[in-house]
């Protein structure tokens, strides 16, 4: 119903994605807090129904992740992420034929992870670490770059930045661009996100989402997420269970203003709000 009359297409390993129209990627927590964690079955079993369901209200993408990347998290040693996120990526792909993105900045689960058959890298790091550049490009996978300042652990702690926010993440994605070119990945390959909520004020979050405009003059595809965080909470007062209709606004505004994966936990309802602001973004071509 909402395709457009001339497909982009993304290769993301045996699948394909059509980035013409705004997709909707799911989000799918391995982490032990997430799901129950009475053993590995359990946890497993968990992710493929909660899946089945993303898939079934209409996620294009499941975005699997085993390090919680919120703000004050600390990392995880790198085998437990490989524990929880790999049996969880061959689960879905081999049970569900799903396109899987791997949320991590690890190289070596870049390299697992595209080997269980994973199609797409997200990393929050934007491929800084210590062999993550390498790892991305051996994989052929797409990879989100998204922007952070600092780390997870203290990203919130006094977020401050000398130039207008937008010119900031534009200069620092223009520059991972440049190094991820440097290392043999293609720009074709490559999406960007200005990472909502990661060492940035309410105020810094609202003001890009404003200016967006300035992000696609990359001339690459725009992820976004913001579904449940706190600068809707901080905006409306809401406690994370009553963000929804927040970040459905959210979704529909970056939609308007060029994002064409949007990242969430309530799929159904962000699907709705997507294809309605796209039906009607459509009739203005
Ligand atoms: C994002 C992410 C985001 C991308 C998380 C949460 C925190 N990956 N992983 N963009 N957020 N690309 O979902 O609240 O905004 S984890």
């Amino acid at each position: 119903m909402m395709d457009s009359a001339s497909p982009t297409w993304l290769p993301c390993g045996r699948h394909r994605l059509d980035l013409s129209f705004p997709r909707v990627m799911g989000v799918l927590n391995a982490t032990p807090d997430s799901f129950s964690d009475g053993g590995r079955h359990n946890a497993r079993d968990d992710a493929l129904r909660h899946a089945e369901r993303l898939l079934a209200e209409g996620a294009a993408i499941i975005d699997v992740g085993g390090e919680s990347t919120r703000p004050g998290a600390t990392p995880v040693p790198v085998q437990q992420e490989l524990d929880r996120v790999l049996p969880v990526v061959e689960a879905l792909v081999s049970e569900l034929d799903a396109l899987v993105s791997v949320d991590t900045s690890s190289p070596e689960v870049m390299r697992a992870a595209a080997q269980s058959g994973a199609g797409m890298l997200n990393d929050v790091r934007s491929l800084q670490r210590e062999g993550a550049l390498q790892a991305a490009a051996i994989s052929g996978l797409p990879v989100c770059l998204m922007h952070m300042q600092g780390e997870p652990a203290d990203m919130q702690n006094a977020p401050r930045y000398d130039r207008p926010i937008e010119e900031v993440v534009v200069d620092f994605l223009a520059d991972r661009v440049a190094a991820c070119e440097a290392a043999g990945l293609r720009r074709e390959r490559l999406l960007l996100d200005p990472g909502f909520g990661f060492a940035k004020t309410v105020e810094h979050n609202l003001r890009l989402l404003n200016r967006m405009d300035r992000l696609e003059r990359l001339g690459l595809p725009l992820l976004v997420g913001m579904s449940r965080k706190s600068m809707i909470g901080k905006v409306l007062a809401r406690p994370v269970e009553e963000r929804l209709s927040g970040g459905l606004a959210l979704a529909a505004l970056a939609v308007e203003r060029g994002a064409r994966i949007v990242r969430v936990h309530d799929v159904g309802p962000t699907l709705d709000a997507i294809n309605m602001t796209w039906a009607v973004l459509k009739e203005g071509c």
